[in-house]
């Protein structure tokens, strides 16, 4: 819809997946004046626009939903792990009962947003030629809005379907008996993968780093296993802002290396049935201390190598020695991703031994020759955490866009706020918990702190707040000192901005767990809103 309409909200939201949903139920019932503006067609952020087959979640359905008692009891998951169409149909019902979307413009990209020093207001400008004027501006743009693409030469070229996972057709591409690429094994192209082997005449998989995939044990969920599954949900969701990554199970409050093998081992057998369980239910200082970390590294690899037959594939999918520490760069969940390597309709290209020269208009060239293909798939991930963020032109007091504020590195006061920017927040973006944590359990418990704050704001009859400088750089700098303890810059990941050629090396999520995370909201709020401007 193409409109020329002006609107004035006390919250502007943007997005409208969990944490956008979430600030728009919630700042309604508190009595603001909000709207969404949403990119896509549909809500669900991630899942509206991840439509690729295969696509699921890699949290078990039950803890990844809204804590609403209204919500939850009169709906069940068709499977432990929800796949998209089951996450849209969530949705939906979530539409249904809190009658969101009346609040909700889609096909609104967000363009611009301008501060006004004068009136202390954001004017926003979106795709659909609407401008919205608000008081507060709250960005809940997601981890992985903006997709990259590989930089390969004669990407435009290709004659037959390519497509990123991260802006897959909504009507969908049919995988049968086509000659399939992917460029990426990262979740997306391990989950796309997995679908692709059933039916693809030929599947060629374009490997530059080895995923280190963990077993997704799916369980179809009947109306009894739900009924059974809601006796004890709330309990589990209370324990959500307790632990490292909110999900109802911590790490082990002991050293792998303290342990004897006997009972690590026995540890790491049950921690294998349970998903994530192995990557955020383990031994406390795995991701932290290089030795703990080889024994689950060691653990993983055996297990895995013990599926591939071929012992050249199993080197390249489950090296012998790491490719980089566990569970430092995002593990992805699979159920037959290195089984399918057995098949014969599917190939390993390994991009280091045989790099891609370029892309054909009919297939792909490889220092060892070409292959012909229908389809290729890009699973080459997102400008993460950032990238939703600077792909707006938001300009602050000074002028200045975040985009250019940030292009020496992300700072960020408490990972919600960065100075010269007054007025506007930012969820689940650079520097707070963010990809570290359970999407939904940050969109509602991070949500709260803003919708707080909000308050705070209206009560004590305030107009704007923000970030100072100092505040800013000291978030920064403790998570650098956090970072240096751990093992994630051993790592290129997304996590570390190092997957986007020339984005500035830092960790884009907060690395010391959301209990301290809150502690640490706490202290700046009881203080009175400490390090933050408040007029
Ligand atoms: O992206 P990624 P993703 N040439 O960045 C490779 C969430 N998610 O979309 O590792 C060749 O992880 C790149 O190689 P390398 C989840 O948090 C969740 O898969 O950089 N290859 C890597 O293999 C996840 O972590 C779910 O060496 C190139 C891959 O592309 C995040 O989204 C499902 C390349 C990108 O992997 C992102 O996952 C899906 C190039 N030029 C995603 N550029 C679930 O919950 C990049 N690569 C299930």
């Amino acid at each position: 819809m193409t409109t020329t309409s002006v609107e004035e909200l006390d919250v502007l939201i943007v997005g409208a997946g969990f944490a956008g949903l979430y600030q728009l139920e919630n700042l309604r019932k508190r009595g603001f004046k909000a709207k969404v503006l949403e990119a896509g067609g549909g809500m669900g952020g991630i899942w509206y626009w991840n439509c690729y087959p295969g696509a699921r979640v890699d949290s078990e359905g039950p803890i990844y939903q809204f804590t609403r008692e209204d919500l939850w009891k009169d709906f069940g998951f068709s499977e432990l792990y929800p796949g998209w169409q089951e996450l849209r149909r969530y949705f939906a019902h979530v539409d249904e009962k809190l009658d969101l979307s009346k609040d909700i413009r889609f096909n609104a990209r967000v363009e611009s947003a301008t501060f006004d020093e004068e009136t202390n207001r954001w004017t926003v400008e979106a795709g659909d030629g609407s401008t919205t004027i608000c008081r507060y501006l709250v960005l809940c743009t997601g981890f992985g809005s903006k997709p990259i693409f590989p930089d390969i030469p004669g990407l435009d070229d290709f004659e037959g379907v390519s497509h990123h996972t991260g802006l897959w057709p909504q009507e969908g591409v049919d995988l049968r008996d086509k000659r399939i690429a992917i460029i990426g094994t990262g979740a997306s192209g391990v989950q796309v993968a997995q679908e692709a082997a059933k039916s693809a005449s030929q599947l060629t998989i374009f490997q530059r780093t080895p995923v280190q995939a963990l077993p997704m044990r799916q369980f179809d969920l009947s109306d009894e296993d739900n009924e059974r599954i809601k006796l004890d949900l709330e309990e589990r969701f209370s324990r959500r802002g307790t632990t490292f990554a909110g999900f109802e199970w911590d790490f082990i409050p002991k050293s792998a290396l303290e342990v004897s093998e006997e009972e690590r081992t026995a540890t790491y057998e049950e921690l294998w049935e349970g998903g994530f369980k192995f990557w955020l239910g383990t031994y406390q200082d795995v991701l932290f201390e290089e030795e703990a970390n080889d024994t689950a590294y060691r653990f993983w690899r055996d297990r895995t190598r013990a599926r591939i037959k071929d012992p050249i594939l199993r080197e390249k999918l489950a090296p012998l020695k790491k490719a980089y520490p566990f569970g430092v760069k995002r593990p992805s969940l699979e159920r037959t991703y290195y089984d399918i390597f057995n098949q014969d309709n599917v190939e390993l290209v390994d991009l280091h031994e045989d790099p891609i020269e370029r892309i054909l208009p009919h297939g792909i060239r490889t220092a060892s020759g070409d292959r012909e293909f229908d389809i290729i798939v890009l699973a080459t991930g997102f400008d993460a955490v950032t990238g939703g963020l600077t792909a707006i032109d938001i300009v602050g007091t000074d002028g200045h866009s975040l985009k250019d504020k940030w292009s020496n590195g992300v700072e960020a006061y408490l990972g919600v706020a960065t100075a010269k920017f007054p007025n506007m927040f930012f969820l689940y973006g650079p520097q707070s918990p963010s990809g570290f944590c359970n999407g939904p359990t940050c969109a509602e418990l991070q949500g709260d702190l803003i919708l707080d704050t909000l308050d705070y704001l209206r009560d004590n009859g305030y107009s704007r707040i923000e970030s100072e400088p100092d505040s800013d750089r000291n978030w920064t700098s403790h998570v650098a000192e956090l970072t240096e303890a751990g093992l994630y810059e051993k790592a290129n990941s997304w996590y570390m901005g190092a997957n986007v050629p020339g984005k500035p090396r830092q960790l884009l999520n907060y690395p010391g767990g959301l209990p301290t995370y809150f502690q640490k909201w706490s202290e700046m709020a009881d203080a009175g809103y400490k390090g933050f401007a408040v007029t």
